[in-house]
């Protein structure tokens, strides 16, 4: 820290509002913070957005929440009559109402919820949430996950045995090819833009999946503009044409995936030695030697094959004897191969509008520029095939065998910490009774998340039990998720619902008590590694809290301990003490906390990145994956057992206009949404600075398809599906393909300061895009909902 004057303070710091984190030095004077920069030194400070140079029109705006208040008019008035409160009050009557809940119905019936560390600061707190949650006795926790972090991050783990891209980051700085899929770092990632853009001039090449020619995009060797939803065949196609040009990694494919074990053509199931006789190994699989002419055992225990891997065919059909009789068999390979034969380039080009050529040109430079780096996000995930389409990419992937390799995407350690989310403490009992879990085994449940749907169903329906109480840290259901309608009226049928926040929003006004919560300028944070490299991951920074809090506004962190002391958990809790809380989180790291007190800027850990780590060795035997054959799957049994197909093949989005050609007529256009740089999901509509660049909600149209529809640029328009509608203004854009439109969500806060309107969530002249969207036709595996890919019509709205 240095001083300019005897008031000006520079403090080394990250910015903390989204998940990019950027490295930054905060100028405080006078004890207000009152500007943002780069901090170069930082592994992600090359650059700061807008929203983190404008980060004091957070901490200081009117519109703060400064006290807790509760609820004095009931439920569903337009006014709730909100009435400050102390502390004490607050607390004591959110630990009586959730204890009384938990005694009377049991803890599950509370749901956690928070704003997605992704968008906001919760990325300080979330772990702490997680720890109260399960110290409390409840399985259920949602963070949007079923529209974050699916197809980007558990879906493959089906596949790899690991989330990827997400906890297998590209190695950019590395990289000879960068692929983009659905992801636009310069507006949602700005250290991974600049690390890009750094990359290309070091030689790296470009692809970006995404019908809009945003962002990087424009940068791109090869922009692959896709319909919307369509991805999986594409995905296919490419790896089509690498498998057939022999553009692929065929000793990665034999040595560490499930290709060449045989499945029975008769259930679909993988041979295993039990079948062939009594006494055999039902958890070692059978392969075919091809040059031994006859099945060879896989032990998945050992990774090991009783053959030379060479000898392992990947192509072919086969005859074995089993006890059920002889039993066609084929490689996983070769079914893969079958299935993606089905997308040659033209037909790949008629699902998803990519031109043929490109499509073999960008699978040569998949395969000529290795090693691949790539990161998908919301593209992919908001899709009601969002698992199949995360997996056929998992599978082109596989091919390019850049999996941990160094410029691929590389499990990058992190410096050690204790794990503080207290994964010990629910009971198995709990854990079962997770919302979801009985209608999608392998979805969202399975990994400690539950989906809006699945709460406003119990709520509503109290299935598969009543939900009736809430705990939100942040977040703004009623605009993040489809079917708001049904939303708010499960909001209102809580019994007790508690929301912390910095603002009022529509979600949080269905309340009973409201907490103030600090901007993390006013408050410590703690980040263990910051993702992105090797460098990234070795960095441990201390956030200084910056300025004092607002009003009485607390910490999340402060609020989740002073809650538990309460509700009688202080035990797991260090009896509210977070100072011994966060030393007991860095004890493993060996940094103390009075150290980076002292270093704000933080403190490196040595790291050093080992690649391939599969391949290492433990008493002999390979780590593999994790996964049940220790390979990567191509083809999941576990899905198979489930009812989904085991393979990744292309499935139609459910709301796009091939599925429901009923409604084509009506709705001849297909909707998706982005991200915008100036706001973060529902926020920051209310920051002078950001609202007057973007005053009002867009949708982006071709102006073929404006002027068929007598619309002209910044007209008022309503986006109409078969689910309901939402106003926006017309913004031409020339890139997009005709029959595309692309909306924007989380439009609803007013900004008095420069006269800037507020929307109603609800109603007819509501700009929530997600009233559009309905919760019906959902990904089958995880529940994702089909945000982007939605049959829309857009209409001239007369004013
Ligand atoms: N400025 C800003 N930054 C943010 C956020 C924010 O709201 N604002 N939100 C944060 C959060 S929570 C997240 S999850 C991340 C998300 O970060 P991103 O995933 O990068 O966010 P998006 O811009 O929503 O989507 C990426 C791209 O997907 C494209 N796309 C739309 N439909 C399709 C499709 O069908 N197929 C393909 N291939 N692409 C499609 C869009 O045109 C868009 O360019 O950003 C985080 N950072
Ligand atoms: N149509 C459409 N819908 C989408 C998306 C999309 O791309 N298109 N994206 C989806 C995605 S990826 C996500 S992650 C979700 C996001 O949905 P949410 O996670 O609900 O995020 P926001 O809508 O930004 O609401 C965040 C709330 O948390 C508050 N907040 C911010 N920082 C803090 C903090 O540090 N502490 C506390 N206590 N509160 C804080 C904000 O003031 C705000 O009220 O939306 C999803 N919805
Ligand atoms: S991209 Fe912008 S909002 Fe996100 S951390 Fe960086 S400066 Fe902050
Ligand atoms: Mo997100």
């Amino acid at each position: 820290m240095s001083v300019d004057t005897a008031q000006t303070e520079q403090v080394p710091s990250f910015c903390a509002l989204c998940v990019s984190r950027c490295g930054a030095i905060a100028t405080v004077e006078d004890g207000r913070l009152v500007a943002l920069k780069p901090d170069p030194s930082h592994p992600t400070g090359q650059a700061l957005c807008i929203k983190g140079k404008v980060a004091p029109e957070i901490v200081y705006h009117p519109e703060r929440l400064l006290t807790p208040m509760k609820r004095t008019r009931p439920k569903g008035d337009a006014d709730a009559g909100w009435q400050p409160i102390s502390w004490d009050e607050a607390l004591d009557t959110v630990a009586g109402k959730l204890t009384a809940l938990s005694k009377r119905h049991g803890p599950e019936t509370v749901v956690f919820n928070t704003a997605s560390p992704s968008t906001s600061a919760l990325s300080d707190s979330i772990g702490w949430v997680r720890r109260l949650r399960k110290a409390f006795g409840s399985p259920n926790q949602s963070v949007s996950m079923e529209l974050c972090g699916w197809g980007r991050y558990l879906a493959n783990i089906y596949t790899f045995g690991a989330g990827l891209p997400a906890e297998c980051m590209p190695d950019l700085d590395n990289a000879g090819c960068i692929l983009f899929w659905g992801y636009n770092p310069t507006v949602s990632r700005i250290a991974h833009a600049t690390a890009t853009v750094a990359a290309q001039k070091a030689g790296a090449k470009l692809i970006v999946v995404d019908p809009r020619h945003a962002g990087l995009a424009r940068r791109a060797d090869q922009w692959l503009q896709v319909r919307p939803g369509s991805d999986g065949a594409l995905a296919l196609g490419l790896a089509h044409v690498m498998i057939d040009r022999g553009w692929y990694d065929r000793d990665f494919v034999r040595g560490w995936t499930n290709g060449p074990l045989l499945i029975r053509a008769d259930t679909g199931r993988f041979l295993r030695e039990s079948d062939l006789g009594p006494g055999g190994g039902a958890e070692n699989y059978l392969a075919w030697d091809d040059s031994a002419g006859k099945p060879v055992t896989y032990d998945s225990g050992l990774g090991h094959y009783a053959a030379d891997n060479a000898n392992l065919a990947l192509a072919g059909s086969f005859e074995v004897e089993t006890l059920q009789g002889s039993v066609t068999c084929r490689p996983a390979f070769q079914l893969t191969v079958d299935m993606c034969s089905r997308y040659q380039p033209e037909e790949v080009e008629r699902l998803t509008g990519v031109v043929a050529d490109q499509v073999v040109q960008t699978a040569k430079m998949l395969w000529e520029s290795r090693p691949v780096a790539y990161m998908a996000w919301s593209g992919l995930e908001q899709q009601s095939n969002a698992t199949q389409i995360a997996r056929a990419i998992g599978l082109v992937y596989a091919l390019t065998g850049n999996f941990d390799d160094k410029g691929g995407n590389v499990q990058f350690p992190t410096a050690p910490s204790a794990n503080i989310q207290g994964d010990d403490m629910l009971s198995g009992e709990q854990r079962a009774k997770t919302l979801g879990l009985a209608e999608r085994p392998l979805g969202v449940s399975r990994f400690d998340h539950v989906t809006s749907a699945s709460i406003y169903r119990a709520i509503l329906d109290h299935k598969p039990y009543a939900v009736r109480g809430l705990v939100s840290f942040g977040s703004n259901m009623l605009l993040a998720h489809a079917d708001g309608e049904r939303g708010r009226k499960a909001l209102h049928g809580l019994d007790f619902h508690v929301h912390v926040d910095l603002f009022m929003n529509p979600s949080a006004e269905t309340a009973d008590i409201v907490l103030p919560a600090t901007s993390p300028f006013e408050s410590e944070g703690l980040k263990v590694g910051f993702e992105t490299s090797e460098a990234a991951c070795s960095l441990i920074q201390l956030r200084k809290q910056l300025v004092e809090p607002r009003g009485e506004a607390r910490s999340d962190i402060q609020i989740v301990f002073d809650l538990a002391c309460r509700l009688g958990l202080g035990a797991d809790f260090w009896d509210g003490d977070i100072d011994a809380a966060y030393r007991h989180q860095l004890t493993p790291s060996g940094v103390t906390l009075e150290a980076l007190r002292e270093t704000p800027e933080g403190v490196r850990v040595p790291l050093q990145t080992r690649h391939r780590k599969y391949a290492e060795r433990k008493n002999g035997v390979p780590r593999g994956f994790n996964t049940p054959s220790r390979k990567v799957e191509f083809y999941s049994e576990t899905f198979l057992e489930q009812g989904y197909p085991p393979l990744p093949d292309y499935e139609e989005p459910l709301m796009g206009p091939n599925s429901r050609p009923d409604l084509v007529a009506r709705y001849p256009l297909i909707l998706t949404c982005a991200k915008d740089s100036l706001y973060c999901e529902s926020q920051h509509r209310g920051l002078p600075s950001l609202r007057r660049r973007a005053p009002d909600p867009q949708v982006d149209l071709h102006p073929e398809a404006a002027a068929a529809r007598g619309i002209a640029a910044g007209d008022w328009v309503t986006i109409e599906t078969p689910k309901g509608r939402a106003r926006a203004r017309a913004r031409f854009d020339q890139a997009l393909n005709p029959e595309v439109v692309c909306g924007q969500h989380g439009w609803w806060q007013a900004c008095p300061e420069i006269g800037a309107p507020g929307f109603e969530p609800f109603g007819p002249d509501t700009a929530n895009f997600n009233l559009v969207i309905g919760h019906d036709a959902v990904d089958p595996v995880s529940g994702s909902v089909p945000l982007r890919a939605y049959v829309c019509e857009i209409r001239r709205l007369e004013l």
